[in-house]
């Protein structure tokens, strides 16, 4: 798939803010400072794009980007650890929870892992939140630049081990650099495979073409979930 356009949409501060769902969305959430918007960007084509920090950024916006007039990039705010007594608890904002659980045309989310470290408390609680909020997503490792492959292979494994109980089938997971542009191609690729996937899911063989009802983006994705052999997990 290639970019032909990427257009800043807006800055929400909360759902209710956000543009109407009447196009597919693709989010990107991680760690402050796991290169979201590096990501964005590269994805995009378009440096500049999505702001890039190189200190730990306390944006609570959710930056919505239209994609070649027909599908949308958001870029999340972070999350971090809480304050006070549980210190090792993953927050974030109020704003990106009701997203995540409520956003009706969010087809699939890139939870993005630093490929550098060995697996933190913050990003396993993080992907567990996402499996019980039955929340679609595939995981992004990220900076791959910055290490030999062998440690990103190490903590790639270990990072899947430590999920693995709760899958039957580990998500698919991507590696990628915002400096080399790896993993831009197969980004691209999961992300025309759904839109193909919610193209399909208009079709119900069950109802003649000619009675088929105009399906909304909403009730395809919602077939599209159903297609999966296990809908409540992710890939
Ligand atoms: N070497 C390297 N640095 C990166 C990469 N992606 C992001 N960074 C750097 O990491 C910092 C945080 O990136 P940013 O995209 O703002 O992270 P965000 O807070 O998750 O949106 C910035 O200094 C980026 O230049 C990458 O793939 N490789
Ligand atoms: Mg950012």
């Amino acid at each position: 798939m290639n970019i032909s356009s990427a257009v800043f949409d807006r800055s929400a501060p909360d759902l209710d803010s956000c543009p109407d769902e009447s196009l597919p969305e693709f989010a990107f959430i991680g760690r402050s400072n796991v290169g979201k918007s590096s990501l964005l960007n590269m994805i995009a084509g378009e440096q500049g794009l999505a702001r890039v920090s190189p200190t730990p950024g306390f944006t609570k916006l959710i930056n919505v980007f239209t994609m070649n007039r027909c599908w949308r990039l958001v870029d999340l705010p972070g999350y971090g650890f809480a304050q006070g007594a549980r210190k090792d608890r993953a927050r974030f904002s109020l704003a990106v929870g009701d997203y995540l659980e409520n956003r009706t045309n969010l087809c699939l989310v890139f939870a993005l892992i630093e490929a550098g470290l060995p697996p933190q408390a913050i990003d396993l609680e993080f992907v567990e939140w996402l499996v019980r909020h039955a929340v679609p997503f595939v995981l992004v490792y990220t900076k791959t630049d910055k290490i030999p492959a062998a440690t990103a292979q190490a903590n790639i494994a270990a990072f899947t081990d430590r999920i693995s109980a709760w899958f039957e089938k580990p998500p698919a997971a991507f590696t990628c650099s915002a400096v080399t542009r790896q993993g831009r191609q197969e980004l691209l690729g999961v992300i025309d495979e759904q839109m193909t996937a919610i193209d399909g899911a208009s079709i119900r063989p069950e109802i003649p073409p000619e009675d088929a009802p105009e399906l909304s983006l909403q009730a395809r994705l919602r077939e599209n979930r159903k297609l999966r052999p296990d809908r409540n997990r992710p890939w």
